[in-house]
C-alpha cells in the first residue's frame, strides 16, 4: 500500500553552464518544479516536472504545471490508499485531459516512494534488465557549422556514442554534411528539428539522407502524424517522432500509418512510468526500437530517465549526458558521470539512486507550496 500525505512542491533556479537553443526556442536558465513526495511514515520520494519555461516544446509550462499539479492532480492522490504506483496514470487519465507533465511529475514520484518503501532500486521496479545505459549527447544550435564542428568533435572525444545535432531551417544541410565530413563515416550522428518543417520543405530534407543518419527526429509539426507518414515515404533516413508522440495510442497510430520507424520515449511526456512502459512494450512487439530523450532535467529527473532506459527495448543511446554538461554543481550527490566506454551506470541502492543535496535545493529555491 501508498499513501501520499504530502506533497512539496519547489522551483528552482538553475543556470545552464552554456545556452541551449533549438528551432522553437532557446534556454539559459531551467525553472525546474521538484516534488517531495512525503508517506504516511515519514520517507521520502522525488521527482521533477520537465515542464519548460516557455510554451515552445509542449503547451505546458513550469507555471501551467504548478497550478495543474495543485488544483487537480494532487488532491486525487493525496491521502488515498493506493495498491501501488502502477495504478496512478489510470487515475489521473479518468476526465481530466491533457497536463502530462503535470501528471507525469507527481505518477514518477509515486514510483520513486514506492520503490525506497520497498528498498529495491527504481530501475527494477520499472522492470528494468540494463546495468549501462549507452551515452548522447544533444548539441544545440550553433552560429556556424565550424562551431558545430568543433562541439561534435569534443563530445565524441569525451566518449559520447551518439550526437545528435539540432536543426533549423538555414541550420540544416551544409551543418550536418560538415559534422559529418569532420567526424567521418564511423560516428552514429543524428538531427532533430523540434518540429521546424512543413511538408514542402521534402525536397530539401531529402538531402539530408546523403549523410547517413541513424534517425531524423520530429521534423514536422507535433499533430502531424499523416505528413510525417508522407515524409517517411520519401525519405531513405528512418523519422523518429519525440512531440507527436503523447501517449501509447499516438504512439500505435504512428506504427499504424508509418509516419516514423523510432520513438524517443520521454517520461514527462507522456504522462509518466505506466504509459512509458505501455509504449515501449507495445514498440517491443511491432520491432520498433525506442531510446530515452531528455529536457535539460537535473539530477532528479535524470536518475528516473536513467531508470527507464534500463529497459529492454531501450536498444538506442539515450540523451542522458553526465551533470556537468549542464550543470556548475547538480543538486544530487553523487553527481551523474559517464564511464570511459560512454556508459551511464544504473543504480544499484534503493530508490532513484541518488540523494537530494538539500543545502543546495533550499539555496535554489525561489517559491514553494506545500499540498496536504
Ligand atoms: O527535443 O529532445 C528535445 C531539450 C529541451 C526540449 C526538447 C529537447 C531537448 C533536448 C535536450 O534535445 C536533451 C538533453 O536533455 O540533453
Ligand atoms: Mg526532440
Amino acid at each position: 500500500m501508498l499513501r501520499v500525505e504530502r506533497i512539496t512542491l519547489r522551483e528552482i533556479r538553475l543556470p545552464l553552464k552554456e545556452p541551449f537553443r533549438i528551432s522553437s526556442g532557446i534556454c539559459t536558465e531551467r525553472r525546474i518544479c521538484l516534488l517531495e513526495l512525503t508517506s504516511s511514515d515519514g520517507v521520502t520520494g522525488w521527482s521533477e516536472c520537465v515542464a519548460g519555461e516557455q510554451p515552445n516544446y509542449s503547451d505546458e509550462t513550469i507555471d501551467t504545471a504548478w497550478l495543474a499539479i495543485r488544483s487537480w492532480v494532487a488532491p486525487r492522490i493525496l491521502k488515498q490508499e493506493l495498491e501501488g504506483p502502477g495504478i496512478v496514470h489510470a487515475i489521473l487519465e479518468r476526465d481530466f485531459r491533457g497536463h502530462r507533465m503535470a501528471k507525469a511529475a507527481v505518477e514518477m514520484g509515486c514510483w520513486e516512494l514506492a520503490a525506497r518503501l520497498c528498498d529495491r532500486p527504481l530501475a527494477a521496479l520499472l522492470g528494468g534488465t540494463r546495468e549501462r545505459i549507452v551515452t548522447g549527447i544533444s548539441l544545440g544550435l550553433q552560429a556556424s557549422p565550424e562551431a558545430l564542428v568543433q562541439r561534435a568533435r569534443a563530445a565524441v572525444q569525451q566518449g559520447y556514442k551518439k550526437i545528435k545535432l539540432k536543426i533549423a531551417p538555414g541550420a540544416d544541410v551544409p551543418y550536418v554534411r560538415a559534422v559529418r565530413e569532420a567526424l567521418g563515416a564511423d560516428v552514429h550522428l543524428m538531427v532533430d528539428a523540434n518540429s521546424a518543417y512543413t511538408l514542402d520543405d521534402a525536397e530539401w530534407l531529402r538531402g539530408l539522407d546523403a549523410f547517413d543518419l541513424l534517425m531524423i527526429e520530429q521534423p514536422l509539426g507535433r499533430d502531424d502524424l499523416v505528413r510525417h507518414a508522407a515524409l517517411q515515404r520519401l525519405l531513405k533516413t528512418p523519422l523518429c517522432l519525440d512531440e507527436s508522440i503523447t501517449d501509447v495510442e499516438r504512439a500505435q497510430d504512428m506504427i499504424t500509418l508509418q509516419s516514423g520507424r523510432i520513438v524517443n520515449i520521454k517520461p514527462g511526456r507522456v504522462g509518466g512510468f505506466a504509459e512509458s512502459i505501455a509504449i515501449h512494450d507495445l514498440c517491443r512487439r511491432h520491432g520498433v526500437p525506442v531510446w530515452c530523450g531528455g529536457m535539460l532535467e537535473s539530477g532528479i529527473g535524470r536518475a528516473h530517465n536513467v531508470a527507464l532506459a534500463s529497459l529492454p527495448n531501450f536498444t538506442l543511446p539515450g540523451d542522458l549526458s553526465p551533470s556537468a554538461r549542464y550543470w556548475e554543481r547538480d543538486i544530487v550527490t553523487p553527481e551523474w558521470t559517464m564511464d570511459g566506454d560512454g556508459m551511464v551506470h544504473v543504480p544499484r541502492t534503493p530508490g532513484m539512486g541518488v540523494a537530494v543535496d538539500m543545502d543546495r535545493v533550499e539555496n535554489l529555491t525561489v517559491r514553494s507550496e506545500v499540498l496536504a
